[in-house]
């Protein structure tokens, strides 16, 4: 059976699902999406990702014809379509169909589409030896010109980075705000833990506030492990005790080397074990409940 692929209120078969070349998603990168999981029948933290997107709509100015609820029963209803339990969640809504301007104006109707797909999960060997990761020359966009907390269809800022992290045979990279402080990786928020203590970058830092992110500093406090937002430079990332990132796909991976200086004993941390094993009990526990 061939993937159904939701766009505005129609399921198409995958080999179907296209949209016109003179949609604004396209020709500007101007609309908004969320990658959400599911698992095991059960949509992880699916209001939180709805809110999210909706307060990223709200900010560009875009309207999306649906309400929330009804984006909802549209995400489950994609799932059910595609008998998958655990998946991959894909929402985007875009300007819609213009002309060849930049006047959003001139796009009548944005257009919604739900991609669901099967889970791709990293290598097991990942997550028990620790990602090696770099700081880029690349700089995460300024929040007065493009906040990260849009997530808009416009990803280049973080693709720059990614390609330079490649380019440096390196699995991720960490991304400074215009002032030089830590701000986030190019898909996943950033962690540090030293002294027993958790620091993540503050909003204020220009990152994506992520939803996985917010649900570890959950854990942390509900583990006595006090978390701070703050403001965090190389030197502390360097001289962490342990560091993990954190994001939808990749829940929560260790990080064992930054610019090649060996964090703590060069082995994911007890603290991030801990961590990453509060997280796997809600996973299966949180969220819109639906059955295939
Ligand atoms: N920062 C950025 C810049 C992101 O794009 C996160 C942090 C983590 O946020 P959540 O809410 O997921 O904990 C993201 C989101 C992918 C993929 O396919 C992942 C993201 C975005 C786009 C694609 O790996 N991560």
């Amino acid at each position: 059976m061939s993937l159904k692929v939701f766009i505005d209120g129609k399921f198409l078969e995958k080999e179907k699902a296209k949209i016109s070349v003179f949609d604004h998603g396209l020709l500007y990168g101007d609309g908004v999406f969320e990658g959400i999981r599911s698992y095991k029948s059960l949509v992880f933290k699916l209001k939180e990702h709805i809110d999210r997107l909706y307060e990223s709509a709200h900010t560009i100015m875009l309207n999306i014809p649906m309400s929330k609820a009804q984006m909802i029963k549209a995400v489950i209803n994609t799932l059910k379509k595609n008998k998958l339990k655990d998946a991959y969640i894909r929402l985007i809504v875009t300007r819609g169909v213009g002309d060849l301007g930049l006047d959003p104006r001139k796009c009548k109707l944005a257009t919604v589409i739900i991609i669901t797909d099967k889970i791709v999960l990293y290598p097991e060997e990942l997550y028990k030896k620790g990602l090696k990761i770099i700081t880029v020359a690349t700089l995460r966009n300024v929040p007065e010109a493009l906040n990260p907390q849009i997530k808009s269809l416009n990803y280049l800022n973080n693709i720059m980075a990614k390609i330079e992290a490649i380019n440096s045979g390196s699995q991720e990279a960490i991304m400074m705000n215009s002032l030089g402080f830590v701000a986030e990786c190019t898909g996943d928020n950033l962690f540090i833990i030293k002294n027993k203590q958790l620091y993540t970058p503050a909003q204020a830092m220009g990152i994506l506030r992520g939803i996985t992110r917010d649900c570890v500093i959950d854990i942390a406090k509900e583990a006595k492990i006090p978390a701070h937002e703050c403001i965090l430079n190389r030197h502390e990332i360097f001289n962490a005790d342990e560091c993990f990132l954190t994001g939808t796909a990749a829940e929560i991976i260790p990080v064992v080397s930054v610019d090649g200086r060996q964090i703590g004993n060069g082995k994911p941390g007890e603290i991030t074990h801990l961590l990453m094993q509060g997280f796997k009990k809600i996973t299966g526990k949180d969220g819109e409940k639906y059955k295939v």
